[in-house]
């Protein structure tokens, strides 16, 4: 379980927010702002002490603050490198946050050409599977695995053919249980957990954040909700329309540890 939240308010320039996949239009900066905050309620909610970071107008896609750094609850932190130009600053921008909650020999850094974004790094106890997508490359992987095998945990690459990153079509839900979507049904990698599988037209709502037996869901998908609900969690969902337009999801918005 997990008890801190890092999260970032967006900027205004949240409207030029990265926008590869999703054909949804452009955010609405104060209905994201209000989202945002709803989020940071609903995180709470959870039991979690948030931290809330200022608004950096010079990075559009900074308020997803999963990208540039993974943390690892009681063990290390890694500052990682983002492969998008106009989100590379942002590994910067994260440091201080990081540094006040891990000390510097538990802080690690992924350099060039190595590239590794947060949203393709899913832990599972002492296992990360880890994407190889667009934006996290090999070497990427290799860095990250050099530095979890201090620390006695194990990395699995996955690759990622049809979606921005790992957790954008898979996250672990406790129990052994793993929620997939599209491309990870009965996907070999995760043959060993029990599938909680996403139904047509829900992908969206495969991106939960799952704390003890809770778990924080995008407002709108009664499949997934459903599907939560059966396995034994307590829902609680929030509003994302303005960040999906951008590609993100609920994972996205805050680094948890
Ligand atoms: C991007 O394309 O980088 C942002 N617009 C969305 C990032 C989503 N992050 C995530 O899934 N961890």
């Amino acid at each position: 379980m997990f008890k801190n939240a890092i999260v970032r308010t967006p900027g205004q320039s949240v409207i030029d927010g990265i926008d590869d996949y999703a054909d949804l239009g452009t955010p609405d900066y104060t209905k994201a702002l209000a989202e945002h905050q709803a989020y940071v309620k609903a995180l709470e909610s959870l039991g979690v002490k948030v931290t809330v970071l200022d608004a950096l107008e010079a990075y559009p896609d900074s308020c997803f603050v999963e990208d540039p750094a993974v943390v690892v609850t009681g063990k290390f932190a890694v500052i990682t490198n983002p492969a998008k130009q106009s989100r590379n600053g942002e590994r910067e921008a994260i440091k201080s946050a990081i540094q006040a909650n891990y000390l510097a020999e538990q802080i690690f850094e992924i350099t060039a050409p190595a590239t590794l974004e947060g949203g393709d790094v899913m832990q599972v106890e002492d296992t990360f599977y880890i994407g190889l997508s667009a934006r996290t490359n090999q070497a990427g992987i290799d860095q990250f695995t050099a530095i979890a095998k201090q620390f006695d945990m194990a990395v699995v690459a996955v690759p990622v053919k049809q979606v921005l990153h790992l957790k954008t079509g898979v996250t672990y839900m406790g129990n052994n249980q793993m929620l997939v979507s599209g491309e990870y049904i009965d996907h070999p990698a995760f043959a060993a957990f029990k599938q909680l599988k996403v139904p047509a037209g829900e992908d969206y709502a495969v991106n939960c954040i799952q704390n003890g037996d809770k778990v924080l869901m995008p407002a709108g998908f009664p499949g997934v909700k459903a599907l939560l609900t059966g396995a034994g969690l307590s829902v609680v969902e929030a509003e994302m329309s303005e960040f999906e337009k951008i590609d993100g999801g609920l994972t996205c918005l805050s680094l948890r540890f």
